[in-house]
């Protein structure tokens, strides 16, 4: 299978890591909207990061993305059966892809990626503006955070779509500022998932800041 897009989007992180935590064979497939392949337009009609293709079956959407693998490989399970979880699951997801992401993206876009990835200007005054819509959510977050373990009781989708949001913002912010936030994101660190995608998106970094031409975030 392979999944298009550029790894510092939250949304392509989340999921590489989807893809990672079920053992899926995924190959990520460096992509961007400005200047799309013929193979990431047919996955993704509307240029929007990510897409997957697996064989002759094409899907755009992080979380359309999510409730196919976790159809197509159960284990382990990322939405929960019983009814109030799974609803917090959505609704944290959900939060992540809007609210937080846009936040998320306005900082780590104006302060870092545009910057070093695509030789524009910092502009400090946007990731400014940006940075104060974040403090709110990371403030609602940190209220939303168990003492230990995950953020729906069992690990799932939320802590999945929050973290790759964060990593996202983590590249503008400080996002281990709350003690219950740092502990947990503590704890996605430290999963073997988490860390072969971390992997891979330094190296992609590292070639995008070399070659300086890709448009992502
Ligand atoms: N709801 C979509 C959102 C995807 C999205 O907004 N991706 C951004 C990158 S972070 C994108 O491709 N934007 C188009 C562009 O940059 O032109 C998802 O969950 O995959």
């Amino acid at each position: 299978m392979q999944i298009f897009g550029f790894p510092t989007s939250p949304y392509v992180r989340k999921a590489m890591v989807i893809a990672a935590e079920k053992g899926a064979d995924a190959e990520l497939v460096e992509a961007t909207p400005h200047k799309p392949t013929p193979e990431f337009l047919a996955a993704s009609p509307f240029r929007m990061m990510p897409a997957m293709q697996d064989g002759d079956f094409t899907l755009p959407d992080s979380t359309a993305i999510a409730f196919y693998l976790d159809a197509k490989y159960p284990q382990p399970p990322l939405l929960p059966a019983d009814p109030q979880a799974r609803g917090r699951v959505m609704w944290l997801d959900e939060f992540a892809d809007t609210i937080l992401s846009s936040s998320a993206r306005g900082v780590a876009f104006n302060r870092y990626i545009g910057p070093a990835l695509l030789g524009l200007p910092e502009n400090e005054e946007a990731a400014a503006a940006a940075e104060a819509t974040a403090h709110p959510a990371l403030d609602y977050l940190e209220d939303q955070m168990p003492e230990d373990g995950w953020l729906v009781g069992e690990y799932s989708l939320a802590d999945i779509a929050v973290a790759s949001c964060l990593k996202t913002l983590s590249y503008g912010l400080d996002v281990k500022a709350r003690p219950r936030t740092a502990a947990w994101l503590g704890r996605m660190e430290a999963r073997p998932a988490w860390r072969a995608v971390a992997e891979l998106e330094r190296d992609m970094i590292e070639g995008a800041r070399i070659s300086g031409a890709h448009r992502s975030g």
